[in-house]
C-alpha cells in the first residue's frame, strides 16, 4: 500500500463538497499563531505532536495561514512547466518536505459539539489531519475546501489540533501551473457548528428574462430550508418548488445588483445575497440575460510579495478595485478556484468569472503526454474529486458564469468525465478547455496567445479547422459553432504587452470574438532586500532553487506591490466601455457596455493651446443605452495660436462602491488644429576649424570625430547614432522568436563608428561616418549636417542602410547624448505623462509634462528598455542651463543615470548604479514592443525596418528658468 501522500485517492475521511455559505450557526477561526516543524522527509517525521502532552522537540511558532517557505523554512521554488521532481507518477522523491502543525484551541462555551466540521480552505499539497490523536482523514487539492466530522473527537475546553502537511504528493502531478511551489495551510482552518436540523447544502437558481423582466427562483437543498427575500415579497419558499417574480432588477458584472436572503430551518439561517442572471450560449454566442458579453478579461493569480497565495481580504479587494478601475470586467482564475472571499467581492463588486479548477498537468509534455494523468482512467477519481470540490463550493454566484476544467493539461477522457458530470449538476453554466483542440468537453472555441491576424479570421469565421477535428464533419461543425475566446493574449512580461488595441479592434469589429484575458494579473515576485537594505523582488533562481523558470512569472499588469504598470494604463485606455468621436461640431458617443447607460458618467472638455488650458468645461452627458451611440454637439471653440488640442472625459458621476465621483472612465483627444509651420531660417553663420575644433554659431564640435562638445555653457558628448536598446522581455522572446538574439548576432549592441568626413563650411558643418558591427559588412550610412540658426542649432541626419539588412529590424533609430550629471529634470511637449512605444501608445496623452529623471523610469522588476516618452514636439533637459530639443517632426527621448548596457547587465534594479552623467536618447523612431516573450511579435506596421531615414531637430542651449 503506498503512502496515502502518493495513492490516488482524493482524500479520505472527508465529508461531501458542499456550497461555501455564512450562516448563523458557530464558526471558530482557528487561524493565529500555530506550533511548526519541518521535516526534511515524510517518512522520517515522528507522530509525537498529536495528543494533548507536550509536542516532540523542534517545533517553533508560524502563523497560519501562511506558506512555511516564507517564513524562514526552505525556501519558495518557481517552475513553469517543469515538474520540480522527476515524472514518475504518482510517486515523489524521498526528499519530500513534510510540515507539522499544531494548534491547542478552546471551545467556546455553549458550542454545539455533535456534528462539528473541521473546514480546510486551502493546504498544498496535501495533508493528514488529527483532533485530539484520533485521526480524521486526509486530502489532496491545495486550492480547495476539505470538510471532516470533528463531533467525535471534539471536547469541551482545550483541543489539541494537528495537521501534517506534505510538499509532494500524486497531488502535485495536478498541480503543475506556472507559479511558485509554496506548500503549507495558506487559507484558513475553521471549527463549523453543524446543529442538528441545519442546512447542509444548497444551491440557488435565480434566472432573470430579459424579454419579460422576470425573475425565476428556486433552491435546491438537503434540508427543509425555507427561502426569504424580504425585498420581493418571498417569505418561506420551500426547497424544489420555483417561483416567478414579475419584476426583479437582473445581476450583471456592470450592475450587480443582488437582493438579500435568508434560508432558514429552525436551527440554522444562512444569509444569501441573490444575482437575478441567466447564462446561455444562443446563436453561439455567450450571453447573459440574452445580451452578448465582450469580455475584457484578466488572469488572475493570486500572489502577495510577503504571504504568496495566503492572501489577505484587504489584498483581494485591492485586486478588484484596481481590475474595475482600470474597466477590466472579466477575470479567468487561472488556474485554480481563488479563495471563496475572491469570488463574494465578485459578486458585490460585478465581475464576470470563468472559475477554473485546479489542475494542470503540463510537466508531462516533456514525457511527449506519456501517462498524463488527464487520459488515465485511474486518475479519473482525482481529478473529478477538484471538479466537483470547486463546483460545490462556488455554484452559487452570480459572478461566475463559466466553469474551466482546468489548464494546459493536453487531452484525455477524463475530461469528458468531467464535463459529463458537471453539465449534469449545473446544467446554467458554460463549460470551457482551451487545450483539447477538439472542443468536445467545451462549449466555447478558445485559443491562447494566437496572432491578431488569426484572431480577425476566426472573427470572420475564416479559420482552418484544427486537426483534431479536421477528419470528423460533426465535430467540426459544432466547433464551428461556438463563442470564441482568447484564454491567455498578450503576454504582460516587463515591457510590455504591445498590439493591446489591434486585439481589441479585432474583439470589437466581431461579435463571435467575445473577448479574452489578458495574461496575466501580478508578476509574482517576492520582495527582499539587498544587503545594505533596499528593496528588489525576487523570482525563479533567486532562492537557489532549481530547475527554475527564472522571471517568467514576473509578467503581470500590476509590479509585484501591485503598482499599475504602463502595460495596465494601456489596458484600462483600450478596454474604455465608452468610444468617442468628433465630427465637425459633433461628438459622437458610442457606449460599450453591455448592460449599464451612460447615465453614471459626466463628460467634460478642455482645449489646450500647446499643452496649455486654455478653454474648457462640461458637456451633456445623454443616459445613451448600452450598445447604441448618440451625438452631442460641441460648444464652439476659440482658435489656438499653436498646436489645439481637444480632449473629452467621462468620470464617474457619483461614488461607486469600486471607485469614488470623478474617476475617470475614457477619454480621448481630438487635434483641432495643427502646429503652425515654421518656416526654416537662413543659416546665420558658417563653420570654420580652430585647431581640433569646427565652430559654429555657440557651437563647438570635435574637429576629428565631428561630434557636439559644447553648446553655449553647456557641455555635451554631441548626439551620435544610436540603433540599441536594452531588451525587453519580448524582445528576449520565447522559443523562436527572439528578436534580441538575432539583434546581438548581429552586433547590433557592439555598433562602431567610424568618421569618414567632417566638412565645416559656410552652411554649416557635415559629419559623414558609417556605423557597423564587427565581424560585418552591413552598415548604416550616416550624414549629420549642422547649422546655425540664430541661438539654435539645427541637426539633420541622414541615415542609409547598407549591405543585407533583410528581415532585421533595429531596436530604435535616434541619435544618444551625454549631458552633465546636474541635469536631472525634463519638461516636454509630447505623449505622457507615462512612457509609450510605438504599440502601446493609446494611454499616453499629449500634453505638457514635466519629470525628474528618476521619475521617468520604470522599475520593471527585470531592468530593460523603458521610460520612452513618445511623439514629443519638444523637450527640456533642466540643470544648470537648459538643454531645449525641437523635432520638425515628432520624436521620442529616455533620459537615464545609466547606458542601455547597464540596463541590459542588471538583473534586478538594485543593481543598476548612478553614473555621472545623464544618458539621453532622441530616438526618430523604436521597434514595437509586441509580447513574443510567449505569443507574437509586433504587428508588421510597428516593426523598425532598417530604411534610409531623414530626420531632423533643434537645439537651444537657454539659461536655467528663474523661479515664480
Ligand atoms: C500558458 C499557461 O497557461 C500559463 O499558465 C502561463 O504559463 C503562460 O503560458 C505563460 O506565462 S501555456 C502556453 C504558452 C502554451
Amino acid at each position: 500500500m503506498p503512502p496515502y501522500y502518493e495513492d490516488l485517492s482524493p482524500g479520505t475521511g472527508r465529508r461531501p463538497p458542499r456550497a461555501a455559505f455564512a450562516s448563523d450557526a458557530g464558526r471558530l477561526d482557528l487561524s493565529g499563531t500555530w506550533l511548526f516543524r519541518l521535516s526534511p522527509t515524510a517518512e522520517g517525521a515522528p507522530l509525537d505532536f498529536l495528543g494533548p502532552g507536550d509536542p516532540g522537540p523542534g517545533f517553533t511558532e508560524l502563523p497560519v495561514p501562511s506558506h512555511w517557505v516564507l517564513h524562514g523554512h526552505g525556501t519558495p521554488r518557481y517552475t513553469n512547466t517543469a515538474y520540480p521532481f522527476p515524472i514518475d507518477p504518482p510517486h515523489v522523491p524521498d526528499e519530500n518536505p513534510t510540515g507539522d502543525h499544531r494548534l491547542v484551541f478552546h471551545l467556546p462555551a455553549g458550542w454545539r459539539g455533535p456534528g462539528s466540521v473541521l473546514r480546510f480552505e486551502g493546504v498544498d499539497s496535501c495533508f493528514r489531519v488529527w483532533l485530539n490523536g484520533r485521526s480524521l482523514g486526509t486530502s489532496k487539492g491545495s486550492r480547495l475546501p476539505a470538510e471532516f466530522d470533528a463531533g467525535a473527537a471534539l471536547r469541551p475546553g482545550a483541543n489539541v489540533l494537528a495537521v501534517r502537511v506534505h510538499r509532494w504528493s500524486s497531488g502535485s502531478y495536478l498541480e503543475d501551473q506556472d507559479m511558485w511551489w509554496l506548500p503549507g495551510i495558506f487559507r484558513e482552518v475553521t471549527l463549523l457548528e453543524r446543529p442538528e436540523g441545519g442546512i447542509g447544502d444548497f444551491f440557488v437558481h435565480a434566472g432573470f428574462d430579459p424579454t419579460t423582466g422576470r425573475g425565476t427562483l428556486r433552491v435546491d437543498t438537503d434540508a427543509p430550508a425555507l427561502l426569504t427575500v424580504p425585498e420581493l415579497g418571498v417569505a418561506d419558499l420551500p426547497p424544489g418548488r420555483e417561483l416567478v417574480l414579475p419584476a426583479v432588477e437582473p445581476w450583471t458584472a456592470e450592475t450587480p445588483r443582488r437582493y438579500e436572503a435568508r434560508l432558514a430551518t429552525p436551527a440554522e439561517c444562512v444569509t444569501l445575497h441573490l444575482g437575478f442572471r441567466t447564462v446561455s450560449i444562443e446563436g453561439g454566442l455567450l450571453r447573459v440575460n440574452g445580451t452578448p458579453l465582450l469580455l475584457r478579461g484578466v488572469n488572475r493569480h493570486e500572489h502577495d510579495p510577503d504571504h504568496g497565495r495566503a492572501l489577505s481580504p484587504a489584498t483581494m479587494r485591492e485586486d478588484l478595485l484596481l481590475m474595475k478601475r482600470h474597466n477590466v470586467n472579466a477575470v479567468r482564475t487561472s488556474h485554480y478556484p481563488p479563495h471563496p472571499a475572491f469570488l463574494d467581492l465578485c459578486d458585490e463588486l460585478g465581475m464576470w468569472v470563468v472559475d477554473e479548477c485546479d489542475i494542470e498537468t503540463h510537466g508531462f509534455i516533456h514525457a511527449g503526454w506519456r501517462g498524463n494523468p488527464a487520459d488515465d482512467p485511474a486518475w479519473e477519481p482525482m481529478l473529478l474529486d477538484r471538479m466537483r470540490r470547486m463546483v460545490e463550493r462556488d455554484k452559487n454566484h452570480p459572478s461566475v458564469i463559466v466553469w474551466s476544467l482546468g489548464n494546459e493539461s493536453h487531452h484525455g477522457r477524463n475530461f469528458g468525465v468531467l464535463a459529463e458530470w458537471t453539465r449534469a449538476r449545473d446544467p446554467g453554466r458554460p463549460l470551457h478547455y482551451e487545450r483539447d483542440r477538439s472542443y468536445r468537453h467545451s462549449d466555447f472555441y478558445s485559443l491562447m496567445y494566437a496572432p491578431v491576424a488569426e484572431v480577425e479570421r476566426i472573427g470572420r469565421r475564416e479559420e482552418e479547422a484544427p486537426p483534431e477535428t479536421a477528419g470528423d464533419p460533426a465535430l467540426e461543425e459544432r466547433r464551428r459553432a461556438l463563442p470564441f475566446l482568447l484564454c491567455e493574449y498578450a503576454h504582460a512580461m516587463g515591457n510590455g504587452p504591445g498590439s493591446l488595441a489591434a486585439y481589441q479592434r479585432a474583439f470589437e469589429a466581431h461579435p463571435r470574438l467575445q473577448g479574452g484575458f489578458v495574461w496575466e494579473w501580478i508578476d509574482h515576485g517576492f520582495r527582499r532586500r539587498t544587503a545594505d537594505g533596499r528593496e528588489y523582488f525576487a523570482y525563479g533562481g533567486d532562492f537557489g532553487d532549481h530547475p527554475h523558470g527564472g522571471n517568467f512569472c514576473i509578467d503581470g499588469l500590476v509590479f509585484p506591490d501591485r503598482t499599475p504598470s504602463p502595460g495596465l494604463t494601456e489596458l484600462k485606455k483600450v478596454f474604455q466601455p465608452l468610444a468617442m468621436e468628433l465630427s465637425g461640431d459633433r461628438l459622437r458617443l458610442t457606449n460599450r457596455h453591455a448592460f449599464a447607460d451612460l447615465s453614471h458618467l459626466r463628460l467634460s472638455w478642455t482645449l489646450e493651446d500647446e499643452g496649455v488650458p486654455v478653454a474648457g468645461g462640461g458637456l451633456p452627458a445623454p443616459a445613451v443605452p448600452p450598445g447604441q451611440a448618440a451625438e452631442v454637439p460641441m460648444p464652439r471653440l476659440p482658435a489656438t495660436a499653436g498646436e489645439g488640442l481637444l480632449t473629452v472625459r467621462a468620470e464617474l458621476a457619483a461614488d461607486q462602491p469600486w471607485a469614488p465621483a470623478g474617476h475617470e472612465v475614457a477619454w480621448e483627444q481630438f487635434p483641432v488644429s495643427p502646429a503652425p509651420a515654421a518656416a526654416p531660417a537662413p543659416p546665420s553663420a558658417g563653420a570654420r576649424r580652430r585647431g581640433g575644433e569646427v565652430l559654429l554659431g555657440g557651437a563647438v564640435f570635435d574637429a576629428r570625430t565631428g561630434l557636439l562638445r559644447a553648446l553655449g555653457p553647456l557641455r555635451l558628448r554631441g548626439p551620435r547614432l544610436d540603433v540599441w536598446r536594452a531588451p525587453t522581455d519580448n524582445d528576449r522572446g520565447m522559443g523562436p522568436h527572439s528578436v534580441a538574439r538575432d539583434w546581438r548576432r548581429a552586433g547590433l549592441d557592439r555598433m562602431e563608428h567610424r568618421t569618414e568626413a567632417v566638412e565645416p563650411g559656410p552652411g554649416g558643418l557635415r559629419v559623414h561616418t558609417r556605423v557597423a558591427a564587427a565581424g560585418f559588412e552591413r552598415a548604416l550610412r550616416v550624414r549629420y549636417s549642422w547649422s546655425a540658426h540664430g541661438d539654435a542649432l539645427r541637426l539633420a541626419v541622414h541615415v542609409l542602410p547598407e549591405g543585407p539588412w533583410e528581415e532585421l529590424p533595429l531596436p530604435r533609430l535616434g541619435v544618444g547624448l551625454e549631458l552633465p550629471a546636474e541635469f536631472g529634470h525634463v519638461r516636454w511637449f509630447g505623449r505622457g505623462p507615462g512612457e509609450a512605444y510605438p504599440d502601446s501608445s493609446k494611454a499616453a496623452r499629449v500634453g505638457l509634462f514635466d519629470s525628474s529623471v528618476a521619475g521617468l523610469q520604470t522599475p520593471y522588476v527585470v531592468p530593460q528598455e523603458n521610460g520612452h516618452r513618445a511623439e514629443v514636439r519638444w523637450a527640456e533637459f533642466r540643470g544648470p542651463c537648459r538643454l531645449r530639443v525641437e523635432g520638425e517632426g515628432h520624436f521620442g527621448f529616455t533620459a537615464r543615470r545609466w547606458t542601455a548596457a547597464d540596463l541590459d547587465a542588471a538583473a534586478h534594479p538594485t543593481d543598476l548604479v548612478e553614473r555621472d552623467r545623464l544618458f539621453v536618447n532622441l530616438d526618430h523612431a523604436q521597434h514595437g514592443l509586441g509580447s513574443a516573450s510567449c505569443g507574437p511579435g509586433p504587428l508588421p506596421e510597428h516593426r523598425l525596418e532598417p530604411a534610409e531615414t531623414r530626420f531632423a531637430l533643434l537645439f537651444r542651449a537657454l539659461p536655467a528658468e528663474s523661479a515664480g
